[in-house]
């Protein structure tokens, strides 16, 4: 596919093709591990694709076909966080996994290889996972001193249940693809040389739908988990729709043009 640069970075590809943004961890050789610096980029990444117009559907992955992503750089990993080349020790990923599940456009985790630790709970936070038959997911936190309570923990457990949710973190076992499947993990297996072109069929299955009635769906499935953030992310999409509306514009409209509101002729609906 001919995929066009939108940005250059210097950790991630970040590319377009017909309504796509494809935002790729590029550290194919650290198995994907993210640094202060990558989750940065694909922060901006994923801020520019939220403003794009042309943009309907983000895919998340990596380089390589060995991984998705295996969390954290352990070798950057300093006293209190990761730490990047101003020496600050940062968890920035937290913010990442808030814009996935923020941004109004449907996000789909291309999981080719490892998505393990930090990397498994981004594709956690996708709105869709489509795996290739290589693809293998865990989590390894106690293992390595870590954890993410947050989605990571609670909404992992909405998707494969308490018992499973617990046996991921307390076991650090790793699932192959078909047992991803089985336990609801991921939407799709797929051979690895087929992954990119199911993962774009998906995409405009996606694309010919109504945006505004995927962006309500998406706050909606959020609105319960995230509780007053989810229903601020679905009362905002309502405060748009309204917008939209004549009663809405009669009421800037008279306050600009310094009379008093009329609303009498909107309907009061059962
Ligand atoms: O838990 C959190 C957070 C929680 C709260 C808030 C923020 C958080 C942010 C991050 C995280 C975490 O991500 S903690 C979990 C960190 N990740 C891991 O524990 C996974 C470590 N990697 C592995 O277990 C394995 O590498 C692998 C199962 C993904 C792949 O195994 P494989 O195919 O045998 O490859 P391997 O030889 O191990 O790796 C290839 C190279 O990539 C190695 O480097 P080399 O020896 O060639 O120099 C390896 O060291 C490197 N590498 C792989 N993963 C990482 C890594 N280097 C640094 N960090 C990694 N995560």
């Amino acid at each position: 596919y001919p995929w066009e640069t939108i940005k250059e970075y210097q950790e991630i590809i970040f590319s377009y093709y017909e309504g796509i943004a494809k935002i790729s961890i590029n550290r194919p050789h650290k198995r994907n591990a993210f640094t202060p610096l990558t989750v940065k980029e694909m922060s901006e990444a994923m801020e520019i694709a939220r403003q794009d117009e042309r943009v309907g559907v983000i895919i998340l992955t990596g380089e390589g076909g060995e991984a998705f992503c295996s969390g954290g750089d352990q070798s950057v990993r300093g006293h209190g966080g990761y730490v990047g080349e101003d020496s600050v020790p940062r968890l920035n990923v937290l913010d990442l996994q808030m814009q996935i599940r923020r941004i109004p456009k449907p996000v789909i985790a291309m999981v080719a290889g490892y998505a393990i630790g930090g990397g498994h709970v981004l594709h956690v936070v996708c709105d869709l996972s489509i795996a290739a038959d290589n693809a293998r997911f865990g989590q390894t936190g106690p293992k390595v001193g870590s954890f993410d309570g947050g989605f990571g923990a609670s909404y992992l457990a909405r998707i494969v249940g308490q018992k499973k949710a617990r046996e991921i973190w307390y076991l650090c076992d790793q699932y192959d693809a078909q047992e991803a499947l089985d336990m609801g993990l991921v939407n799709k297996v797929v051979p690895l040389d087929q992954l990119e072109e199911t993962t774009i069929a998906w995409c405009r299955k996606i694309l010919d739908k109504s945006p505004i009635a995927l962006r309500m769906l998406k706050a909606s499935f959020n609105a319960e988990l995230d509780g007053q953030a989810g229903i601020q992310q679905l009362a905002g999409d309502a405060t748009l729709l309204y917008y939209l509306s004549e009663e809405a514009k009669e009421g800037k409209d008279a306050f600009l043009e310094k009379r008093k509101p009329d609303f009498s002729k909107f309907p009061k609906f059962p």
